[in-house]
């Protein structure tokens, strides 16, 4: 990171919701801002995750490191309980959050059921409004900045991407939504659309590997995204440089969605 960057957010209070493992594109996201000079508070989910978190949340100097399931309204309650004392106040929010049961990813999406459908949405869509909402009265007078993660699933057809398709685009919504709600205390609300990584959920994907492959090659750069360039438009969006723009889906692929064939 260059020099330029490193007093972007001196003494900014950011929750990040969603890293998993090193790899994790919120993990970038909290790189950047930690190297900005910002204060960070993470979630984690379950005993497992918690023990891959910590470590990493210990070495930029977190100040919060909290269970959160963001399915459970009352675990999400306690975590801003929590915020709220040690922190009375936050400037920031990244949501990095999705859950699809895994045999919803395989198949034919006319085979969705009902409760998979239910939980993919819930998850990966509603989480977001339900963290806007108690992330709303932290963030008065503070020009606060949210940000979720979407997939380019959201508006074209992705082979077995299927209801995760479906719920980025909910979730794309709901970025416009909260944005016209906020937007009168001055908060923002964007979405990355990020191209394919390797990361943890990604590796639960079957054939992940040669779908990234692929992908790559057919975009105008040829090669595929890191998650370090995930890290630095949601450094730009986050920061004051990104001030006016709100409501909105970037797009950090190599330039993948601009394709026809
Ligand atoms: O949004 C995603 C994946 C999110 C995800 C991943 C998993 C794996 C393990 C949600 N739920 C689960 N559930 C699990 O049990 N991506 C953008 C990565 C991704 O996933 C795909 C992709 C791409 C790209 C699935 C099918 C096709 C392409």
């Amino acid at each position: 990171m260059t020099t330029e960057f490193k007093h972007l957010f001196e003494g900014k209070k950011a929750l990040i919701f969603g890293v998993a493992n090193e790899r994790s594109l919120a993990w970038s996201i909290a790189q950047y801002l930690h190297g900005g000079g910002a204060r960070l508070g993470f979630n984690f989910l379950g005993d497992a995750l918690e023990r891959r978190v910590r470590p990493l949340a210990e070495s930029v100097g977190a100040e919060i490191v909290e269970p959160c399931n963001v399915g459970s309204d009352s675990e999400i309650d306690a975590f801003f309980d929590t915020v709220k004392k040690k922190w009375s106040d936050i400037d920031i929010l990244v949501h990095s959050v999705a859950f699809a049961n895994r045999e919803e990813l395989e198949g034919r999406f006319v085979n969705t059921s009902r409760e998979g459908f239910k939980t993919a949405l819930d998850i990966s869509a509603y989480s977001l409004v339900a963290l806007a909402k108690r992330a709303e009265p932290l963030m008065e007078g503070k020009n606060g900045s949210i940000l979720t993660l979407s997939y380019y699933g959201a508006h074209k057809v992705v082979p077995n991407y299927n209801v995760m398709g479906v719920a980025k685009s909910a979730l794309e919504a709901c970025v416009r939504y909260l944005a016209y709600d906020l937007g009168t205390k001055k908060i923002r609300v964007n979405a990355i659309s990020a191209g394919p990584v390797k990361t943890l959920a990604a590796a639960g994907i079957r054939n992940f590997r040669d779908m990234l492959a692929a992908a790559g090659e057919k975009t105008p750069l040829r090669e595929n995204i890191s998650a370090e360039d995930v890290g630095s438009l949601a450094a730009f969006l986050l920061s004051p440089m990104g001030k006016h723009i709100t409501g909105t889906t970037m797009y950090v692929d190599s330039g993948a969605h601009i394709m026809g064939v």
